[in-house]
């Protein structure tokens, strides 16, 4: 071959090559670092989104000192920032999302107080090439990878199973939420009526009320929960605000022991109310394992390592392999159920 075709070939592969490099699932919108020993792409601006700043549940699956998300982004040598709103709704956390896309993020790991809301920005920045991984509340039509806690259904039918056992199998039960409009607590919910159709046909679920995690709004729909339903038997409330919330009005000799409450809520906040025997059981994971999870999964897939196809494995530090499953999404483990017998054992 001539020399000057062969070096025009040479020069054309090269370029396919870097415009193949730039179409990968793990291009990513600003500029990044270099390449640690793993593969993974190192210096990545990775911005974590909860739902909202100030929630207890966050600040521990966010955290560098609790081992959550920016931990895990610090060990791999990325550069780290937890950013929201105050408040868990879509105008809260929006803002904050196109900040970090204007500050050059490579990678998004958002938790949606709304996912329609949120679409439209997540939706623009994975045009961009940034990275979107959802962990704890999904957003399926504007992500490259979901990070669950647990499984959905496992969450809503083992807390319906909990409080089935503690109101005998029967009476008038009411949800406290989070946002209306959470796709989690949405999808729990879903579940949390299947089970009751399927299992309990003597319990019946009066109402679905809405605290927004928001502890004072949380309180006030528990209290017009139990003036409306003088019967009440026993409330679920997937949201470690509205459980905190719920508990706290319970605690009272009025209701202990006469309303049951179960659902999701830190091991730190809720002590004091199974040690009084206001609250039986109740669960959760850690979040700070779901956090750390979700910045690895992040950071593979900003690196090309990890493209969402279902069966794909990855690392994710001290927590081990994990694999995608279905629906580009990545189930962190089961719940855990707390207890008097074995809670005094967990701090976060
Ligand atoms: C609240 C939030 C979060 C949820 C937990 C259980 O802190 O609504 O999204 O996963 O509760």
């Amino acid at each position: 071959m001539n020399p000057r075709r062969a070096a025009w070939l040479a020069a054309l592969a090269v370029s396919a090559v870097a415009a193949l490099a730039a179409c990968s699932p793990g291009a990513s919108g600003g500029s990044s670092g270099g390449s640690s020993s793993g593969g993974l792409k190192t210096g990545l601006k990775v911005y974590v989104v909860p739902k909202q700043l100030g929630n207890p549940y966050f600040t521990v699956a966010d955290s560098a000192k609790t081992g959550g998300a920016i931990a895990a982004l610090n060990a791999l040598g990325e550069s780290g920032t937890e950013t929201s709103g105050t408040a868990a709704t879509p105008s809260s956390q929006i803002p904050a999302i196109q900040a970090a896309i204007s500050k050059g993020a490579n990678a998004l790991v958002v938790s949606a107080s709304d996912s329609s809301a949120l679409c439209p920005t997540l939706t623009s920045a994975m045009r961009r090439g940034v990275t979107v991984v959802t962990y704890d509340s999904d957003a399926p039509a504007c992500r490259d990878l979901f990070v669950n806690q647990a499984s959905s259904k496992a969450i809503g039918t083992s807390e319906v199973d909990l409080l089935a056992k503690e109101i005998g199998d029967s009476g008038q039960i009411a949800i406290v939420s989070a946002a209306a409009s959470a796709t989690n607590q949405n999808a729990w919910i879903g579940y949390m009526k299947q089970e009751l159709k399927k299992k309990y046909p003597k319990i019946r679920l009066v109402s679905t009320v809405y605290g927004n995690d928001d502890p004072t709004t949380s309180t006030q729909v528990t209290q017009g929960l139990l003036e409306q339903y003088p019967h009440l038997k026993g409330i679920i409330s997937p949201t470690t605000v509205g459980i905190a919330a719920a508990a706290a009005v319970l605690d009272s000799p009025k209701y202990r022991g006469k309303v049951q409450l179960t659902g999701l809520g830190t091991p730190d906040e809720m002590k004091k109310f199974v040690s009084d025997g206001t609250v039986k059981a109740f669960e959760l994971w850690n979040p700070a394992d779901l956090g750390y999870l979700a910045a690895y999964a992040a950071v593979d897939y900003a690196s090309g390592k990890l493209s969402g196809a279902a069966g794909q494995s990855f690392t994710a530090g001290k927590l081990g392999r994990f694999t995608v499953g279905p629906d580009k999404t990545i189930v962190l483990g089961p719940p855990l159920v707390f207890t008097s017998s074995n809670i005094s054992k967990y701090h976060f």
